[in-house]
């Protein structure tokens, strides 16, 4: 159903949408639709940020605002297509449309069909393997009737591990749920710590409300391996070793012990372990402190001074600091340093590293895990791809990608690329794009855009939920992710009713749980405004409720002493062999979202054109390496080549490359992630993509 809010002239219509990107900012967007004639097929003409969102604020990013060159891309995958005969597997060039021939849906659904149930005969239900993450947030997109689909199935399940799963674990031990203050609230902050977050690119509301609080007198702090492009906006920014963020928490707690300016009242009040903390944080001197970070010791002294006496102060934990070796007790580290000067409670103080916990929709409704008729069904790790299509036992004959890239996103791709190129696996990618996955493919299947779609959106850092309906009618051939999982339950011969149920059932059954956050919304109260606010107090949950083992925050941790894990926050080092001299952080850029988006021509030059590599000037000069030279990473993992940036804004032992670039052989571009490790982090099961080690050369001419 199309919805006008307004009408400016007959055939331009400002229509109501949501960003269905995997962004903390969740926007709400306001898009100008316009149809020439009554008859004619209308087009988004332009996307912008709604003016009434009360964290949008009518801003948006720029990759958004070119949502529509994204939609009428001519890489846009809009009917089914299959392989041609004789075109091999694999990205020796660019997929091209005319690598596959087009196919009806019925013929796409009838090999879907024919082709899984001779798996299931020869080698069990498990040897189908589904692939998605959040490439369209949608709770209806992402996990629901596809989760359905390969429950009943038998499918293997699928951890989906490669962004947050340390950090939710980690910050678990230490305040029992992963949930945070509501980022509104931190326009009261006086001191905004942005630790291992690159909020002006990946959270830009959040530098909106730290500008309004700097306005206000409050003062912000970077620490980060990079000077990124957050450092540059902070009042202060500080170059630490990577994976070394919980030894400086633990510094900082040292230092504010032993000068009193711990908050012993809410210490006792609401936390458990604080004197064993206290106790073992006497280890954790400046000059020790320093050895570990490679901060100087005046900078620790500033630092925990600066959190020991301005209050309110707000912690903005980055998804980033997780996907090391040692993330989760990195997170776990930093999540107790609130509670050590009793900033929990405070309008503006605590810690935020996500909130959508809060949203807590229904979905063990929406995603039916009872009907999986196998209880001991594997799981495979998403990180470990390559092993699992190379050495599981059963085989992953089938593999079912939506939602994601995996061609581009999954570490350690030498695997991964070797795995997909089996010629007797069976492979379908759902995307709206020709991404590097579907040169893998056997069958393209064409996705909507969200702006097609009827979905459900949280954020996991906003409080708003968010309605969305369609703006546009699905473009071509293109089917939605919850239309194709049904569509498929039928071709499967699954007969519960769950598989028949439309969108709205599902939003409905989704705002049915007993949460008491969701406050009586409904589907009807939401098409009102098209958001609403979850009731959650301002200073979230914390103190008030902690719901851990002992009801309080657990600076000592009994579970984690059952893992075998540091029941006390501790630096662990990092895994990854030393084989190599350099560390390689492979972040998010500015204007790609992971891959997505990464084949706007326009983004890319804004980019630089191509992936590059930022090095110290002494790093640069022991190589031998000027700017703008060809270089090459390697280590036992793989080997890629990038333009080099020379720049005093990494320690000398660090590289840093930004963006998830796609391969493209004519310019020699290959996946970063051929360097990283599938290993997993110390909880979760997380990634480990900024745990590498490289080596570093000029390129051989
Ligand atoms: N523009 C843009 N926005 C995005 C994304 C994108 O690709 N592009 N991706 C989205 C997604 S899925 C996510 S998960 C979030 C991620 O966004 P963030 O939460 O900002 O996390 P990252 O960008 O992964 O890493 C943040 C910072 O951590 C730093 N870092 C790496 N290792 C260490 C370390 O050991 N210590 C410290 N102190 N810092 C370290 C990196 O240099 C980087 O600047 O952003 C979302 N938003
Ligand atoms: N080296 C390195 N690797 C990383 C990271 C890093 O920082 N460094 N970040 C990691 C993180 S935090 C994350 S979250 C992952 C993200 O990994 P992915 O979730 O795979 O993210 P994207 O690259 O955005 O790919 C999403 C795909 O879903 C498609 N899509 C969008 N909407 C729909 C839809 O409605 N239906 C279907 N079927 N498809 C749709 C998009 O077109 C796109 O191709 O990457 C991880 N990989
Ligand atoms: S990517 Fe993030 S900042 Fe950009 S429009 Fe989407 S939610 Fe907003
Ligand atoms: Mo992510």
């Amino acid at each position: 159903m199309i919805m006008p809010e307004s009408h400016t002239i007959a055939s331009d219509r400002k229509l109501r949408s949501v960003c269905p990107l995997d962004c903390p900012d969740a926007c709400a967007l306001q898009v100008t639709v316009s149809q020439d004639s009554p008859t004619a097929q209308p087009r988004i003409t332009r996307v912008a940020g709604h003016p009434d969102h009360p964290v949008t604020k009518g801003a948006i990013c720029h990759k958004v605002q070119r949502f529509p060159e994204r939609i009428y891309s001519s890489e846009r995958v809009l009917q089914p297509m299959r392989r041609k005969p004789g075109r091999a597997k694999g990205l020796a060039s660019r997929p091209v449309h005319d690598d596959f021939e087009p196919v009806s849906w019925d013929q796409a659904y009838a090999e879907i069909g024919q082709r899984f149930r001779d798996i299931i005969r020869d080698h069990g239900a498990e040897a189908i393997l589904p692939y998605s993450y959040y490439g369209n947030m949608g709770v209806l997109s992402s996990e629901s009737m596809d989760r359905r689909f390969f429950h009943r199935l038998g499918a293997s399940h699928l951890a989906r591990t490669i962004c947050n799963a340390a950090a939710a674990e980690g910050y678990g031990y230490t305040m029992g749920v992963p949930a945070g203050v509501d980022p509104e609230a931190t326009v009261h902050a006086r001191l905004i710590i942005v630790w291992g977050c690159n909020i002006v690119s990946t959270n830009m509301h959040q530098v909106m409300l730290a500008n309004e609080a700097r306005k206000r007198g409050a003062r912000i702090i970077c620490i980060d391996v990079h000077r990124n492009r957050t450092a540059r906006w902070a009042d202060e920014s500080y170059l630490v070793r990577p994976g070394s963020d919980a030894a400086l928490a633990l510094g900082m707690m040292h230092i504010l012990f032993r000068d009193g300016l711990a908050d012993r009242a809410f210490l006792s009040r609401y936390t458990l372990g604080a004197e064993e903390l206290e106790q073992s944080v006497a280890a954790w001197t400046p000059e020790r402190t320093a050895e570990v970070t490679g901060l100087s010791v005046s900078d620790i002294e500033h630092l925990a001074s600066l959190y020991g006496t301005i209050s309110p102060s707000f912690l903005r934990i980055g998804n980033g600091l997780q996907h090391h070796d040692n993330g989760g007790m990195i997170i776990r580290t930093l999540a107790c340093l609130p509670a050590i000067t009793g900033q929990w409670g405070k309008p503006g103080g605590g810690a935020l590293k996500g909130n959508g916990w809060y949203a807590g929709f229904d979905l063990k409704t929406l995603q039916r895990p009872d009907l999986h008729p196998n209880s001991d069904a594997r799981t495979v790790n998403m990180n470990q791809l390559g092993e699992a299509l190379l050495t599981a036992e059963p085989p992953v004959k089938a593999l079912f990608v939506y939602n994601s890239n995996p061609a581009t996103v999954t570490p350690d791709q030498t695997r991964v690329r070797q795995g997909l190129q089996r010629d007797d696996l069976f492979t379908v990618v759902h995307d709206l794009m020709l991404t590097d996955t579907c040169g893998y493919a056997d069958l393209v299947l064409p996705a909507t855009s969200h702006f097609e779609n009827t979905d459900l959106y949280k954020s996991y850092w906003h409080l708003y939920v968010q309605l969305h309906e369609p703006v546009l009618p699905p473009q071509g051939e293109a089917r939605s992710n919850v239309r194709l999982f049904r569509e498929l339950a039928e071709v499967m011969g699954f007969e519960e009713p769950c598989f028949k149920d439309t969108e709205e059932d599902l939003i409905r059954q989704a705002l049915a749980s007993d949460s008491p956050w969701l406050n009586g919304m409904t589907l009807d109260s939401l098409r009102e405004q098209g958001w609403q606010r979850l009731n959650v107090p301002a200073t979230g949950l914390f103190p008030q409720q902690i719901p851990t083992p002992s009801g309080r925050i657990e600076l000592v941790s009994e579970r984690l002493e059952q893992q075998n894990l540091p029941g006390l926050p501790a630096h662990t080092p990092l895994q990854e062999p030393g084989n190599y001299p350099y560390w390689l952080i492979t972040a998010p850029n500015h204007r790609f979202l992971n891959s997505t988006s990464a084949e706007d021509p326009r983004l890319q030059a804004l980019e630089g054109g191509g992936p590059s590599v930022i090095m110290h000037p002494d790093t640069a000069a022991a190589a031998g390496i000027v700017e703008g030279e060809t270089v090459s990473l390697f280590n036992d993992r793989g080997r890629v080549s990038l333009t080099a940036v020379v720049a005093p804004d990494v320690l000398p032992e660090t590289l840093v490359t930004l963006g998830l670039w796609r391969d493209d052989p004519e310019q020699g571009v290959v996946a970063v992630n051929h360097l990283t490790p599938s290993r997993s982090a110390d909880m979760g099961g997380g990634a480990t993509f900024f745990s590498t080690r490289v080596g570093l050369q000029k390129q051989p001419a």
